[in-house]
């Protein structure tokens, strides 16, 4: 193990309530039972490569603050690629938190053509194996970056000219055979770019079809190299485009039914991006459990007071135990898991920075579980739910439901019986209570 990270020397450790300060887990206890599996196996953290490792803290008005040697100008590309996998293995074990994601080009440079490009990636794939190996740590997910470059600029798939499709096909064949030599347990396809800046130049039933295609493609070559992961589609309204078209779970699940692929795609969400596109992290999460869609979660969150996509570190156990509430309703992760997919702020340039920030989102995201694991223990938020639905297992709920009903009939049994519905209370305020009750009760 490198030792880019010595001001934390030793692996972060489940240390409880003991004592106070320094870096340890005050409620993540990787083998302690919740719901009936290991904390570890319940959450499948990952540390994601980008955000921590190929980003020195820039932002659009000023230059990287942070101590990321291997970003500096002038190195060569694939020597700092090393470097940076040493301390992003260093950083995974020492967290001690079970998985990582990467993009193509977080792991490794581009080369002058593709098939140079593939070269430097199967290199450090191969390394990172050797990594995983030596750590045991695995991967969550793989993808390609078809945002960054300027040939992206207009799209990837949805590209008005084809040769741009193409070079994405090659790309994301790459990523996804990466991800499949590394074991990784899903696939992610985020439309970075996969949107509009203006109407005025935009066919958007051709870019549909256009993405649709790229799907299809994808989902062959999956099955055609026995990928057994899973394909997720990460959704986001807006930013970099003025729109995208994934833009939030119910329009991933239209789109994938309208193109014939809804059994190939789960989606992966992400917290900041519900929020962006108008809805909370707990809807999106419900609407993807709901409709058989719910595949992994990029942890993060936003900040109330502005509208972009901050991919600050998760800190509230009221917000998550909401979503993992649904989570959990839903039978848990099979193949996904939690991703923070998280920024630190530009002024956290210490290297143990990156610790705290890892350290508190996890133990956010453990008690959080633990909360979710007590409301459905006390049965209160299911029990009300089948009780306001209770009638439709009823005589008029399945008459409703059988197909030789129609209107008339059913007009016609409204008049004949005077129907007039009783109102009934949907008792909000009494059941946000009772989230609070089991909440406070976990101290
Ligand atoms: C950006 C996305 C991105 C994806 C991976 O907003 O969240 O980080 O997760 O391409
Ligand atoms: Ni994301
Ligand atoms: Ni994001």
């Amino acid at each position: 193990m490198t030792d880019f990270f010595d001001d934390v020397p030793e692996p972060v450790r489940f240390a409880g309530g003991e004592g106070s300060g320094g870096l340890a887990y005050r409620v993540y206890d990787p083998d302690r039972l919740v719901a009936g599996k290991r904390m570890e196996d319940q959450l499948r953290l990952a540390v994601c490569y980008w955000h921590s490792f190929n980003w020195g803290g820039s932002d659009v008005f000023g230059a990287g603050t942070f101590d990321r040697p291997w970003l500096d100008a002038g190195r060569d590309p694939m020597e700092a690629a090393l470097e940076k996998q040493d301390a992003a293995f260093e950083f995974f074990a020492k967290l001690g938190t079970p998985f990582f994601c990467f993009h193509d080009l977080d792991m490794a440079p581009p080369g002058a053509t593709l098939r140079k490009s593939k070269a430097n990636l199967d290199r450090l794939v191969d390394r990172a194996a050797q990594k995983m190996d030596e750590t045991g740590v695995r991967l969550l997910w793989g993808t390609a970056n078809l945002f960054a470059h300027p040939r992206y600029a207009a799209g990837a798939a949805t590209n008005p000219d084809p040769e741009v499709f193409v070079h994405a096909a090659a790309q994301v064949r790459d990523a996804l055979e990466a991800t499949y030599r590394l074991g990784g347990a899903n696939y992610v396809l985020w439309g970075g770019r996969e949107g509009y800046e203006t109407l005025l130049n935009t066919r958007l039933r051709q870019e549909a079809d256009q993405l649709a295609r790229f799907l299809e493609l994808v989902a062959g070559h999956k099955r055609s190299i026995g990928f057994a992961g899973t394909l997720l589609l990460e959704p986001k309204p807006q930013e970099p485009t003025k729109h995208q078209y994934d833009y939030d779970c119910a329009a991933v699940l239209g789109f994938l039914e309208r193109y014939g692929l809804a059994d190939e795609f789960k989606v992966n969400i992400e917290g900041n991006h519900a929020t962006l596109a108008g809805h909370s992290f707990h809807h999106e999460v419900a609407y993807a459990v709901d409709h058989g869609i719910f595949g992994s979660i990029d942890a993060n969150r936003g900040d109330p007071q502005n509208g972009w996509d901050t991919d600050q570190f998760p800190n509230s156990v009221e917000e998550l135990s909401l979503v993992l509430f649904e989570i959990l309703r839903g039978g848990g992760f099979t193949d996904g898991g939690f991703n923070f997919d998280t920024k630190l702020r530009r002024q956290s340039m210490d290297r143990a920075d990156l610790f705290h920030a890892h350290v508190g989102a996890v133990d956010t995201l453990a008690q959080a579980l633990l909360v979710a694991e007590a409301l459905i223990a006390d049965g209160t938020l299911s029990g009300a739910r089948d009780a306001r639905y209770a009638a439709w297992d009823g005589p008029l709920g399945q008459r409703i439901r059988q197909p030789d009903t129609d209107l008339a009939g059913l007009a016609d049994l409204a008049a004949r019986t005077d129907l007039e519905p009783t109102p009934v209370s949907g008792r909000q305020e009494l059941l946000e209570n009772e989230v609070n009750r089991v909440t406070w009760s976990m101290t």
